[in-house]
C-alpha cells in the first residue's frame, strides 16, 4: 500500500470516507508491538498497552461525510497496534487464566466441542451471536456457517438490539427495509426535519452538515427527552424542540398525525394513489387529541399543532423529512412507534416524494448489510424469509444442497441469550463482532447464562468483557487488515480496503469458517476469498428485496455508487419509493397502532425513569474506544445526568457518587448535575463495563414484532452512595415498588 488506501471508517453506518497512509515514523515498519512507541498525540498520555500508530487517517471527500470525520474516526487506526490485541488463541485454562495455543489445537478444540455438544444434545444447542459491524462477507458467511457447518437454527446478532423495530416498521409498510431509502444528500435541502430520538451531533457528527438547511429555515424538530447537542441545535431559531417523557412518543406521533387530519393537513390524493389503511388509521386517531397528548406526554398542544403545521408547510415547499433514531425505537413498542412516524409521514405524502422522505438512521458500521444476507435468525440472504419455500430453495441451490439440510427459523437474540445453558438451550456459543456482557439488557443474567455454558468462543481483537468469559478466544483480522464490502445508512454498497498487513497469528473470519467448515464436513465450498463469497453472495441475493446482483468489486473500487436494489442490467436504486413501494399492489400499508401501556408520568414513589444512550466519544460496548487514550481521557467514567433539583431533593452534588439501582443490579457512578434532562428522568450512557454498566438496570423485556429489547426506559432509584464500589449482585428495592414500568395500560 505504497499510496495509501482509500477506504471507510470502523465505526458507525456512516461510513465517512477515509484514506490511510503509513504514518511517517511507522512506515514499512513490521507490525510493531512496542509500547514505548510515540503515542498518537503528543498532548494526551498514552494507555498503558497502546502501541504505535501504524497508519495515518485523513477524511476524504464523499456524500456522507464531505471530508469530515469525528473523533472515532481520526483515532481509529491507533488501535491496529495496540499492545493489548489478542494476538494468538487464547484457552482458559483451569484456573481462570487465558493461555496461548496453537491455531491447529484451537480448531480441533472447537471442532470437538461442536460435534460432542450436538450429538448430546441435539443440532440446536450450539449457537451463534452475530454482529452489525461484520462486512457484508462476513456476515453472509456467518449465516451460511451457522446453517450449514453447524446445522443449527440458533444464530441471531446485535443488530436485534439496534435496528430490528424500525426494520419491522418499515417492512410492514413498505414490504422492504432500507434504513434511508434516498441518498444523504437529499436532506441538504429540506426546509423541515422531524428527528425522532436521534442524537446525531454525537452518534453522527459528519451527519450535522445535512441537517444545516432545515435549520437555516428554521425547521429542525427534535424529539429528545434529554436537550441533547442535536437537540440544543434547535435553539436561536434553529427550529423546535421536543421533550417528552420516555417512552411517550407513540403518543405523541399519534398527536401529531391527529393535528394533521383534523387541521385538513393530510394529502388526500397521494394517501387514495399510494397508500392503504387509511380510514382506520384516521379512526385510531380520534383518541389523540393534543391536550390529552399533552397530558401523557408533557409536550405542550401548541408545539403539537406547530410540528403538525410546519412539516405540511414544509411538505407543501422546501422538503419535509422525518428520521428516527434508536430512542423512538428501542422500547418493547419499538415497533409500532416507528410504524406511528411511518403514518404521519404517510399522511403528509412523504415517503417516495421527490423532495421529501421518510427513513431510520441505521447505527453499525454494516448495520443495513449486516440485517440482509442471513445472521437474522428468520433471514436467508437477499433479505429473504427462512421460511419462504420459494427462498429455501434458491439459495439452497446457490449453496449446492438440499433444501431439507437448512434449518427453520431460530430465536431472537434476547431469547437466544436467555436460553443459555437452560436445558434445550444453547450450549456452545460462537460471538462474532459483539460484546454482549455489556451491551445486552440485563447483563448480570446474560453473564451468568454465559458462564453457564459448556463452551464459549468468541472471535475479537481485543479482550473485550465477553472474550474474558470465554473458554476460547480467536483473534481476527482488524478493519484496515481485510478487504469486504459494507452497506451505508444510505443502501450503498462500498468497499473497505486492507491497508495494512496483520499481525503474525491473527487470522480472517472468512479463513476462521473456511476451516471449520471443512473439518465439521459442511456440505458446501466456503471460500476465504472476500471477492468470491461476494461473487456468491451476488447470486444468493438475486432476485430478493436486497439484490446485490449487478454490483462487483471493480465498479465499487472505481467509487461507482451502488444502492441496492441493484440486479444484473439495472443502474441500482438511489430512490427506493420512485416508482411505487414494494408491496405487491405497490401501495404502502398504514397500519392503525395505539399504545398499550402508558409510561408513567411521576411515579408514587421517588423513582425516576432511565434513559440510555451514546457519547461522541466511545462506541458502544467501548470495546474499541476505551481503549484509545484520546477518548477514554476525554471521557474516563460513566456519569449520570441527573437535573438540579432531582439531585438537590437525594441529597447528591455535581461529581457525587450515586447508586442507580432496581429489581436487576445497581450501578454506581458520579453525579452530573444537567438541566439537559427532566426532573423525572436520569440518563446513563451505556459504554461502560463492570459497576457502571448501564445495562445491569435494563429489563429483557421486548418487543413482540421485532424483539428489540427495552433498552430506552427503565425505572430506577438513585440515591447518593455511601461508598465507591458496588457489587454486582441485584439488589432489594423498596418495598411495594416492584411494579415494572411497563405494566399494561390500566384501562
Ligand atoms: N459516538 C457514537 N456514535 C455512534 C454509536 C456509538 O456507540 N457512539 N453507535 C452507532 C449505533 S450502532 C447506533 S444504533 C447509533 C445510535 O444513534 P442515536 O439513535 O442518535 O443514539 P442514542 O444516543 O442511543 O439515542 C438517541 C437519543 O435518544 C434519546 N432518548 C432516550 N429515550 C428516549 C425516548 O423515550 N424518546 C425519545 N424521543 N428519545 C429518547 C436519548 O436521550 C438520546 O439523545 O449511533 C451510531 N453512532
Ligand atoms: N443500554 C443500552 N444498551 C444498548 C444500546 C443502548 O442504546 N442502550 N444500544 C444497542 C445497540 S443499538 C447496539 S448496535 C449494541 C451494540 O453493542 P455490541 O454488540 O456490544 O457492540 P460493540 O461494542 O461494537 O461490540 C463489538 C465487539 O466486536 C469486536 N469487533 C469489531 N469488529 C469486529 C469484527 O469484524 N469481527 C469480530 N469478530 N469482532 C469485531 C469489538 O472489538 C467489540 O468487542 O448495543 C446495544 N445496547
Ligand atoms: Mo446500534
Amino acid at each position: 500500500m505504497p499510496n495509501g488506501a482509500d477506504t471507510h471508517c470502523p465505526y458507525c453506518a456512516l461510513q465517512c470516507a477515509m484514506t490511510l497512509t503509513p504514518a511517517a515514523s511507522a512506515a514499512g515498519a513490521a507490525p510493531a508491538t512496542s509500547s514505548d512507541a510515540a503515542p498518537a498525540s503528543p498532548a494526551t498520555p498514552a494507555l498503558p498497552g497502546e502501541g504505535a500508530v501504524p497508519l495515518e487517517v485523513s477524511g476524504r471527500d464523499f456524500p456522507t461525510n464531505r471530508g469530515g470525520l469525528c473523533r472515532k474516526g481520526w483515532t481509529s487506526a491507533s488501535l491496529l497496534r495496540h499492545n493489548g490485541r489478542v494476538t494468538e488463541p487464547m484457552l482458559k485454562g483451569s484456573d481462570g487464566v487465558h493461555q496461548p495455543i496453537s491455531w491447529d489445537q484451537a480448531l480441533m478444540l472447537v471442532t470437538a466441542a461442536v460435534k460432542d455438544t450436538q450429538k448430546q444434545f441435539g443440532n440446536d444447542a450450539v449457537g451463534v451471536f452475530g454482529g452489525g459491524g461484520l462486512t457484508n462477507e462476513k456476515a453472509y458467511t456467518l449465516g451460511k456457517f451457522a446453517r450449514l457447518a453447524l446445522r443449527t437454527s440458533r444464530i441471531d446478532y446485535n443488530g436485534r438490539f439496534c435496528m430490528s423495530s424500525a426494520a419491522a416498521a418499515g417492512n410492514r409498510a413498505f414490504g422492504v427495509d432500507r434504513g434511508l431509502p434516498f441518498p444523504v444528500t437529499d436532506l441538504d435541502s429540506a426546509s423541515v426535519i422531524l428527528m425522532l430520538g436521534s442524537n446525531v451531533a454525537e452518534t453522527m457528527p459528519p451527519f450535522v452538515q445535512h441537517l444545516q438547511g432545515a435549520r437555516d429555515a428554521g425547521g429542525l424538530i427534535v424529539v429528545d427527552p434529554r436537550r441533547s447537542a442535536t437537540a440544543a441545535f434547535t435553539g436561536d431559531g434553529g427550529g423546535i424542540h421536543l421533550q417528552p417523557t420516555p417512552g411517550t412518543d407513540l403518543a405523541l406521533l399519534l398527536g401529531i398525525s391527529h393535528v394533521v387530519v383534523h387541521e385538513g393537513l393530510a394529502d388526500t390524493s397521494y394517501i387514495e394513489a399510494n397508500t392503504k389503511g387509511y380510514a382506520a388509521v384516521v379512526r385510531s386517531l380520534n383518541a389523540f387529541w393534543p391536550e390529552r397528548v399533552q397530558s401523557i406526554t408533557g409536550v405542550p398542544a401548541t408545539l403539537i399543532r406547530e410540528t403538525a403545521r410546519r412539516l405540511a408547510q414544509g411538505a407543501r415547499s422546501g422538503g419535509s423529512y422525518i428520521l428516527s433514531g434508536r430512542g423512538v425505537e428501542q422500547h418493547v413498542d419499538g415497533t409500532d412507534t416507528a410504524t406511528a412516524a411511518i403514518n404521519l409521514s404517510l399522511l403528509l405524502g412523504l415517503p417516495g416524494s421527490a423532495r421529501s422522505g421518510y427513513g431510520t438512521l441505521t447505527g453499525q458500521g454494516n448495520g443495513q448489510g449486516g440485517r440482509e444476507h442471513g445472521q437474522k435468525a428468520d433471514q436467508l440472504p437477499g433479505y429473504r424469509k427462512i421460511t419462504d419455500p420459494a427462498a429455501r430453495a434458491h439459495i439452497a441451490k446457490v449453496w449446492g444442497v438440499d433444501e431439507s439440510l437448512i434449518p427453520g427459523a431460530g430465536l431472537p437474540a434476547v431469547e437466544l441469550l436467555k436460553s443459555l445453558g437452560k436445558p434445550d438451550g444453547v450450549r456452545c456459543l460462537f460471538v462474532h463482532g459483539a460484546n454482549v456482557v455489556v451491551s445486552a439488557p440485563d447483563t448480570n443474567a446474560v453473564t451468568q447464562g454465559l458462564r453457564s455454558l459448556d463452551f464459549l468462543v468468541v472471535c475479537d481483537f481485543f479482550m473485550s468483557e465477553t472474550a474474558v468469559e470465554a473458554d476460547l478466544v480467536l483473534p481476527v483480522t482488524q478493519w484496515a487488515e481485510e478487504e469486504g464490502t459494507l452497506t451505508n445508512l444510505e443502501g450503498r454498497v462500498i468497499r473497505r480496503r486492507k491497508a495494512l498487513t496483520p499481525p503474525p497469528g491473527v487470522r480472517t473470519e472468512l479463513w476462521l469458517m473456511a476451516r471449520l467448515a471443512e473439518m465439521l464436513e459442511a456440505p458446501s465450498m466456503f471460500s476465504d476469498d472476500p471477492e468470491t463469497v461476494f461473487e456468491e453472495l451476488r447470486l444468493a441475493s438475486a432476485g430478493g428485496l436486497a439484490d446485490y446482483s449487478g454490483i462487483d468489486y471493480a465498479m465499487l473500487d472505481r467509487g461507482e455508487a451502488a444502492y441496492w436494489p441493484y440486479p444484473v442490467g439495472s443502474q441500482g436504486t438511489p430512490r427506493l419509493f420512485a416508482d411505487g413501494f414494494a408491496h405487491a399492489d405497490g401501495r404502502a400499508l398504514m397500519v392503525p397502532v395505539t399504545p398499550s401501556k402508558r409510561a408513567v408520568r411521576s411515579f408514587a414513589d421517588d423513582s425516576l425513569a432511565l434513559a440510555t444512550g451514546r457519547l461522541l466519544e466511545h462506541y458502544q460496548s467501548g470495546a474499541q474506544t476505551r481503549r484509545v487514550s484520546e477518548l477514554l481521557g476525554s471521557q474516563p467514567q460513566a456519569k449520570l445526568l441527573i437535573h438540579p433539583g432531582t439531585a438537590a431533593a437525594r441529597g447528591i452534588a455535581d461529581g457525587d457518587y450515586a447508586t442507580v439501582t432496581n429489581q436487576r443490579g445497581e450501578v454506581l457512578c458520579r453525579a452530573e448535575l444537567s438541566n439537559s434532562v427532566r426532573p423525572d428522568t436520569v440518563f446513563l450512557p451505556f459504554h461502560f463495563p463492570g459497576q457502571e454498566n448501564a445495562n445491569r438496570l435494563t429489563e429483557a423485556v421486548t418487543d413482540p414484532i421485532s424483539g428489540m429489547p427495552e433498552f430506552k426506559t427503565s425505572r430506577v432509584w438513585v440515591r447518593r452512595a455511601a461508598s465507591t464500589t458496588v457489587s454486582a449482585a441485584p439488589v432489594a428495592v423498596p418495598a411495594g415498588s416492584g411494579l415494572p414500568l411497563h405494566a399494561k395500560e390500566a384501562s
